[in-house]
């Protein structure tokens, strides 16, 4: 780990001299106007921030160091045998910047197993909430509960030069990133399996043994973890989940207070919780369609009627994204290649074929498109993971990968505390109108 540790501080010397550069040469060149719309409507398009891990454009999606999703899942290690890409490649990736070997991944999966280790006063403080808590409110306080364990912390008390910060902080991130499959299929298997828990195998890559430790055996749904942990890893810096991990992270809070705020984020319908609410919004027009398959028909005036009912069709629409996510498309891949008969997946790629030219009829919603949350409900049901109001704590692990290694460049590159601007409406309409 020395090594992986040293060569990313190698690469932050040469990242932090180039951006003292373009500070001492272009610190007052313009980037952009932001309109009074811009403030209004939740910054959209407003450039503000820096984030190196990954960088997504409207319509070709989300690129991780340069990577397009089916580069990665050609070009990252994969298990003996297998095809998906492991995500611990992934993290290296958007830690150092460049693809790592089979053995540096190999590397990682083993120091990740060694650092797995749950104290119990974290399964303890999950077992005080009562039984019908959702899942991502356990999560998170799970996490909460491991900030004792945080270095970063102990060593800011003792009094620490902020030359060190980086380097607990790249310690936190890691063992963070250890622990969180161990605090997530607790939760699981106390929620739904009758608090019957399955201990880590320490021989097997990090979602594998996630997989092994959720109770899923089955080698597809290993590749399908695999997958899923590597496409939710990050979608650049201004997500909710991203965003909010990096605010709460420039007041120095550690690696866990700031995930776990990240992650309350993530919980949000309009984020991350958007792949429970996909397959409830299907199993919900099964129901009142008296079971079986829909037909086109019955999609398009079931979607009718949610957009009456005053509800957004979720797992469509996006901030950024103009174009099917090509997140989407890797498990559409993944779909067609393992279960291409499913009956659940079929109706995902109906609705695929229904929702955008509805959505488009409204002359408002800015992408019709489908994005990552709306085909990955129905590729767990499909293994056996019906529990949908899980589906965000899988969505919230592997985005820890992407926002623990983006927190990382934050300490290392001395990223200031993040505090904008706000205005009043009063002071607004004073600014425009002059009165
Ligand atoms: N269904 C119905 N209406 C929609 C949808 C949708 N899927 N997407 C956007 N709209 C509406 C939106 O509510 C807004 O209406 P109004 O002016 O009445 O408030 C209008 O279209 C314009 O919104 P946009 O500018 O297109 O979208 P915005 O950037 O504000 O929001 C989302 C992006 C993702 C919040 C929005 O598309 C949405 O609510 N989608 C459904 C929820 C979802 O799938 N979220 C997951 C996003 C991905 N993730 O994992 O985080
Ligand atoms: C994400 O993965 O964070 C979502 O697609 C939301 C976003 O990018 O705004």
């Amino acid at each position: 780990m020395v090594q992986i540790k040293d060569k990313f501080k190698v690469k932050a010397d040469e990242l932090n001299a180039t951006v003292k550069e373009i500070l001492k040469e272009h610190g007052s060149d313009k980037i952009g106007e932001v309109t009074v719309a811009q403030v209004y409507q939740g910054m959209r398009g407003i450039t503000g921030l820096v984030s190196e891990t990954s960088l997504l454009d409207a319509n070709e999606g989300i690129r991780f160091r340069g990577y397009s999703i089916p580069e990665l899942r050609e070009k990252l290690p994969k298990v003996n045998g297998g095809a998906e890409p492991l995500p611990e490649g992934l993290f290296y990736l958007m830690l150092i910047g460049e693809l790592p070997d089979t053995e540096q991944v190999q590397e990682l999966s083993g120091i990740l197993a060694r650092r797995s280790h749950v104290p119990n006063h974290v399964f303890a403080t999950i077992d005080a909430l009562p039984i019908n808590t959702h899942p991502m409110t356990m999560f998170t306080t799970g996490v909460l509960a491991l900030q004792t364990e945080s270095l970063f912390a102990k060593a800011y008390a003792d009094g620490i030069n902020k030359k060190e910060y980086w380097g607990y902080m790249y310690e936190d991130a890691l063992n963070l990133i250890a622990r969180l499959p161990r605090v997530a299929a607790y939760i699981y298997r106390r929620k739904y399996k009758n608090n019957y828990h399955i201990q880590p195998n320490g021989m097997l890559d990090w979602a594998g043994n996630f997989a092994h430790m959720l109770g899923y055996e089955d080698e597809g749904f290993k590749e399908l973890m695999r997958l899923y942990m590597t496409i939710h890893a990050d979608h650049e810096g201004g997500n909710v989940s991203a965003h909010t991990t990096h605010l709460v992270g420039s007041a120095l809070s550690d690696a866990y207070l700031s995930f776990a705020a990240g992650m309350t984020g993530l919980a949000g319908p309009l984020h991350g919780l958007a792949n429970q609410e996909v397959i409830k919004w299907i199993l919900a027009m099964q129901q009142e369609l008296g079971g079986g398959t829909p037909t086109k028909e019955q999609i398009a005036a079931y979607v009718r009627k949610t957009l009456a009912d005053g509800k957004v069709v979720p797992g469509y629409g996006h901030a950024v994204l103009r174009k099917t996510d090509p997140r989407f498309t890797a498990q559409m891949e993944f779909a067609k290649k393992h279960l291409p008969d499913d009956a659940l997946v079929n109706i995902v790629w109906n609705v695929y074929e229904t929702v955008p030219p509805i959505l488009q009829e409204l002359g408002k919603v800015k992408n019709p498109w489908p994005n990552v949350d709306a085909h990955s409900g129905a590729l767990l049901v499909h293994y056996g993971l019906v529990e949908y109001e899980f589906y965000t704590v899988l969505f919230g692990v592997s985005r820890a990968l992407g926002v623990l290694a983006s927190l990382c460049w934050d300490r290392v590159m001395g990223q200031p505390l993040e505090r904008p601007k706000s205005v009043t409406s009063e002071w607004m309409q004073l600014f425009v109108t002059g009165k």
